[in-house]
């Protein structure tokens, strides 16, 4: 012993207490992830929090799966994944306590910012100033979503990414984004979230287009409290995705099945199946077995209500920890001293971490509460004849031990109006401002990109025509926009279904395919879920792609990843994220049921947190697009799928000039009736208004262009304070869009001060739209119904 340290260690023991000491650090990450499950419980269940769902039973499987996440890789998952956060160091433990509190400071919870519940990770991609940060060098979390399978279509476009990277030359230069391809999107999921349609979207996608992708089936058997019979035909999902088996000379999945408890075995197979999908894109699926849920599924409910006894005994014999506990000592790479000091000393770890967090939540409120209680006392010794009053509220706020920010507010309110109007309240006051203005900092901000990268921060550069301007279709306005936009920028992609060989459906890409090549313009199965999932996963990597759904009436199957995921990101990671999507689509009036659609009540119900263009033309999309090319922002455009044939003049400056958000345009000038309007509506009421000033009414058009923002600088109050009679006309159905407008100009701008005779809404039919020109008639807005609403008003 005494003259160990002269003799130098053989290479191979020197590498064996490598493993052990590796192997040890996954265990003691493995402990303290359970241990902070067990507490994170008892947080809820002694009412610190309001609810928790944790990681518990899928600690091995992370730990093995965290050893292959490499620089510039990311993760798209679910909220069973905090053990992988802790052994990537991409999450503490205390900040995972901090987002079970709700801890609002992003300093504390740098995740979402008490935005959202437990387990939902997140790391910056862009800075304050919506610069890249250099992804290919960090390893990156999207912020987690809660729709089971919600992270699937975003996972495809993830690894989409890098195989952009890989083949597209002109993409080579950006070295800070991508490592040549090699980034592998992981992707985790639950085996009973793989029943929904964008997971077999997903699946079948990366077959089909051989990205690196790999799906982490977390299998425990029970979708909460649904067991896996219900879920999945023969009760494996593996077993079904077998036909998906990528075999010599065809496409599809490298598929592996693995057993959660078996640390040795997950890694020498991730290992492998992680290794291929980097080097060859081949995507992978790890069907990852016999997990289990030692606390059930989530604070909500027990367990024990619906699995039966035995199951739960299995449970306890195969918990992964203690297999792993098992498989530690049978190999002597530890004894049991060993184990329980690591066992142990993780229980202290978890201890102090979540001790932290709950003095970090509970200070500020603290904090608020003694300042409150000081400027009421003050506010006692001006107005003594209240001080009962007072008092009590003082004796309410401080005899809550644990009070929130909330509970400050609501005193302060209650004492402001005890004080009534005089001065004596005017120190409480400021301090319930000052306040108010912290808490709107804390949870109402970041919906949008807010600094530099803000899209409406883009310049307006005017529209030029050349001398000669020639008038062509309007498709071709586009045609030639986007062949110009390919040369210039090589960062965008556009992909849709029919976009790529035929250039879409109406010839905007006509031709460009060939000139830029299939890998920037391409086509995609008719799979609206996942071509949004595309575009989201591109955007989120710094590309800059044009995500088509081919009718406006078929966004519906696209909304869900657009809603939930692309319009929330920015705002759910607190500003560190940004998806500049764009998705192109066209709608409005044409042909029948499924080719008439204006649902943009849908889209501003849904899409808040995405900019929304409808423009008037194709000119005006040009402009439009340049504008949200040069943002951070995710956006929709709705093209007039009855414009692409009417002749417009060819803009001179295509690539420069710029419509900005927001701002209205008047079309038609008039002194007696405002009409507000968008998109293909605009021109029936251009006919309207001709034929109104044959009969000497003057109308004044004004086409929105964009829904969100809407109208920023009250450019249609102006109109309205000069007309006093405003009229809001789309195709939308009734109590939609219009009444949007409505709503923005009547109570916001307070238009109604203007008014001399009751505004109005103009729109389609309750019902969808019937087929042929009659069906178009009867069912949309025509000139004749708004001319005579108008007549109706200029008589009132
Ligand atoms: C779209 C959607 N439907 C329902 C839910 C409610 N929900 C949350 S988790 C869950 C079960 C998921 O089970 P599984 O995928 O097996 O994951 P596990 O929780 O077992 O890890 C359900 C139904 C949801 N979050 N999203
Ligand atoms: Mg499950």
């Amino acid at each position: 012993m005494e003259n160990s340290f002269e003799t130098s260690p053989s290479l191979e023991n020197l590498s064996f207490e490598k493993f052990r000491e590796e192997v040890l650090g996954d265990y003691r990450w493995a402990c303290i992830s359970r241990e902070a499950s067990l507490v994170g419980r008892k947080e809820v269940l002694t009412g610190k929090a309001k609810f928790g769902i944790f990681g518990d039973g899928k600690e091995v499987a992370q730990v093995a799966m965290a050893k292959f996440f490499q620089p510039g890789d990311f993760r798209s998952g679910y909220y069973r994944d905090q053990t992988f956060g802790f052994a990537t160091g991409l999450a503490t433990v205390q900040q995972f306590f901090a987002q079970l509190y709700a801890e609002p400071r992003f300093e504390k919870e740098p995740f979402s910012g008490g935005r959202q519940m437990s387990s939902h990770f997140a790391t910056r991609f862009v800075t304050e100033e919506g610069e890249w940060l250099p992804l290919a060098r960090l390893k990156n979390i999207v912020a987690d979503i809660a729709p089971t399978a919600g992270q699937m279509p975003r996972a495809l476009g993830l690894a989409l990414a890098s195989k952009k990277f890989r083949e597209v030359t002109e993409l080579q230069q950006f070295t800070d984004l991508s490592t040549n391809g090699n980034e592998v999107c992981f992707c985790t999921i639950g085996d009973a979230s793989t029943s929904e349609g964008p997971f077999w979207e997903t699946v079948n996608a990366a077959g089909v287009l051989q990205v690196p992708l790999v799906i982490f089936v977390w299998d425990d058997g029970y979708g909460i409290s649904v067991p896996k019979k219900y879920q999945t035909t023969k009760g494996s999902i593996s077993e079904v995705l077998s036909g998906f088996q990528k075999e010599d000379e065809t496409n599809g999945l490298n598929i592996y099945k693995v057993k959660g408890w078996d640390y040795a075995g997950m890694c020498e197979v991730f290992e492998e199946g992680i290794r291929i999908a980097r080097e060859t894109h081949t995507p992978t699926l790890f069907h990852v077995e016999e997990l289990t849920q030692p606390q059930g599924h989530s604070t909500s409910g027990s367990h024990e209500r619906y699995k039966p006894a035995e199951r739960l005994e299995w449970e306890r014999e195969w918990d992964a920890i203690r297999k792993m506990r098992e498989w530690l000592l049978a190999n002597m790479l530890a004894d049991e001293d060993d184990i329980d000091h690591i066992e142990r000393g993780a229980k202290e770890f978890v201890r102090k971490a979540k001790q932290d967090a709950w003095e970090d939540f509970l200070s500020p409120a603290r904090e608020q509460v003694s300042k409150a209680v000081e400027l009421i006392n003050d506010v006692v010794s001006k107005l003594p004849q209240q001080s009962g009053q007072f008092h009590q509220l003082v004796k309410e706020l401080t005899s809550n031990r644990e009070p929130l920010r909330r509970d400050v507010m609501k005193i302060l309110y209650a004492a402001i109006n005890l004080a009534g109007t005089g001065d004596a309240a005017s120190s409480l006051k400021d301090y319930y401002n000052h306040l108010k203005k912290e808490n709107e900092l804390l949870f109402n901000t970041y919906l949008y990109n807010q600094g530099p990268g803000s899209t409406l921060n883009v310049e307006e550069v005017k529209l030029t025509y050349e001398p000669d301007a020639p008038t062509v279709n309007g498709f071709e306005v586009l045609n030639r926009y986007f062949d110009r936009l390919f040369a210039h920028n090589p960062k965008v992609l556009a992909f849709g279904e029919d976009l790529g060989y035929i250039g879409d459906v109406n010839q905007g890409f006509a031709g460009l395919q060939t000139k830029y090549g299939e890998e920037r313009i391409f086509d995609t199965g008719i799979r609206e879920v996942t071509i949004m999932g595309q575009g989201i996963g591109l955007a989120l990597r710094g590309l800059r792609p044009i995500a088509e759904i081919q009718y406006v009436d078929y966004l519906l199957y696209g909304l869900q990843p657009l809603s939930d995921d692309a319009a929330t990101v920015h705002y759910r990671s607190v500003g560190q994220q940004s998806c500049p999507l764009i998705v192109r689509t066209r709608g409005h009036r044409l042909e029948g049921i499924w080719h008439s659609g204006s649902p943009m009540g849908m889209i501003l119900g849904s899409l808040r947190g995405m900019y929304v263009c409808v423009p008037r033309n194709m000119t005006q999309a040009v402009g439009m697009y340049n504008t949200l090319l040069k943002g951070m922002d995710p956006a929709i455009m709705i093209e007039c799928l009855n414009g692409y044939r009417l002749k417009e003049k060819l803009p001179g400056n295509l690539l420069e000039f710029t419509v900005p958000l927001g701002i209205p345009e008047i079309v038609k000038e008039g002194n007696d009736v405002t009409i507000v309007t968008y998109g293909s509506t605009l021109r029936v009421v251009m006919e309207a208004a001709s034929m109104l000033e044959k009969n000497g009414i003057g109308c004044e058009v004004i086409d929105v262009q964009t829904l969100l923002p809407f109208d920023t600088h009250h450019k249609i109050l102006e109109s309205l304070k000069k007309t006093n009679r405003i009229v809001f006309v789309d195709e939308d159905v009734p109590g939609g869009a219009a009444a949007y407008m409505f709503n923005k100009v009547m109570e916001e701008q307070g238009g109604y001060r203007w008014l001399d005779v009751s505004p109005r809404t103009i729109t389609a039919k309750d019902h969808r739209t019937a087929y042929g020109s009659d069906g178009d008639y009867f069912c949309k807005p025509n000139p004749e119904e708004v001319e005579s609403v108008i007549k109706e008003m200029m008589e009132e």
